[in-house]
């Protein structure tokens, strides 16, 4: 399924006057917008945005921004306005979502395979949000490209947490068998058990796969939430000591204000917990976000959470199974939230 699959499939006819757009109908035509034609208007574009589980903030800023760019338009007619703020919005809305800087994955470990090094990812985030099953979808990706994966156990917290990869490892080298990749076994767990510092772990396993010529290393993490100051200092500490090369944030999709405290408090951990120059601090480079097949059209989380970090969604997480990994489509994105 790609993103465009959950288009509704009238997308196409939904007129311009429906929905959102009809909100627009009120402004009069045939003028120059000024702050008291559009202030109303915008004000129920961003309960819309907060119903679609935008952060209320970001819903906030977003609309200050169409608002400038709205004021001082003469528009001619109704139509004039709906395609005017439409044009606005999606403009507002793609470049948010675009990535400022390109992250390719595969090339990215390609080169650190030529430098003999893994190339290692960190899974962080709070409980139950998907961690573990969307770090086994990105093993899965990863194998399919023919990379060799070591998959750190370091949630060393929650009962059962090393069993559940054991699991997945049990089915990913099933999947992709020796025989499929010229005898070698493409997925490994590295495990010390429950109760260690997951700093070690992580280290001993970056130096194991280095050893053993794995490509990447996955880091997975215990959940944990943004206020915990013990365990958010020992993520900083994990990340501090290892240096991965990507820290990917995992998030739910489901989630509207409250994903926007979590990036904010663990962006700060890390940042106030590194003691490195801020050259090289380690913050968030990316975002995973999950449950992406559960939300309908509130979309709003890949807006609030990309706002915040200015950090690009590396992966959307599209159900339960090992192909239920996918691209962020923002056209996509943007098409349910303003429906
Ligand atoms: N529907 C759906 N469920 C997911 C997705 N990703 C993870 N889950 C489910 O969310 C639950 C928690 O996942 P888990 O990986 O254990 O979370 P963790 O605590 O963050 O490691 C499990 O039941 C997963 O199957 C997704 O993209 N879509
Ligand atoms: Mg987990």
């Amino acid at each position: 399924m790609s993103l465009y699959n959950i288009l509704p499939s009238n997308f196409n006819e939904i007129s311009s006057c429906s929905g959102l757009f009809s909100l627009f109908q009120s402004l009069v035509s045939g003028k120059t917008l000024d702050a008291s034609d559009v202030a109303p208007v915008l004000e129920k574009f961003r309960d819309l945005l907060i119903a679609k589980n935008v952060a209320a903030e970001i819903a906030s800023k977003l609309c200050s921004s169409v608002e400038t760019k709205l004021i001082g338009k003469h528009v001619g007619s109704f139509e004039g306005v709906t395609s005017v703020v439409r044009a606005t919005l999606t403009e507002s809305l793609m470049l948010l979502l675009t990535p400022k800087r390109r992250l390719d994955i595969l090339r990215d470990v390609r080169e650190a395979q030529h430098n003999r090094k893994p190339y290692a990812i960190t899974f962080c985030g709070v409980n139950g949000v998907g961690k573990s099953t969307n770090l086994a979808k990105v093993s899965f990706w990863l194998i399919e490209n023919n990379f060799r994966v070591l998959i750190a156990a370091c949630d060393t917290f929650r009962a059962g947490a090393v069993e559940q990869l054991r699991t997945h490892v049990h089915h990913l080298n099933a999947l992709h068998p020796p025989e499929k990749h010229g005898g070698k076994t493409m997925v490994h767990l590295y495990e010390q058990g429950y109760g260690k510092d997951a700093a070690d772990i992580a280290r001993m396993a970056i130096d194991h796969a280095r050893k053993h010529t794995f490509d990447v290393v996955l880091i997975d993490t215990a959940g944990r939430m943004q206020d915990n100051e013990p365990l958010m200092r020992a993520l900083a500490k994990l990340i501090l000591v290892n240096e991965p090369d990507l820290t990917l944030f995992v998030g739910e999709a489901l989630v509207g204000n409250e994903a926007v405290d979590q990036l904010v408090k663990f962006n700060k951990a890390l940042a106030n917990h590194s003691n490195a120059t801020n050259a090289n601090t380690h913050m968030i480079d990316g975002i995973l976000l999950t449950k992406f097949d559960t939300i309908d059209d509130k979309v709003g989380a890949a807006i609030s959470m990309t706002y915040i970090t200015g950090q690009p969604i590396v992966f959307v997480g599209t159900g339960q199974t090992y192909a239920d990994l996918r691209n962020l489509d923002a056209k996509a994105v943007v098409h349910l939230l303003m429906q």
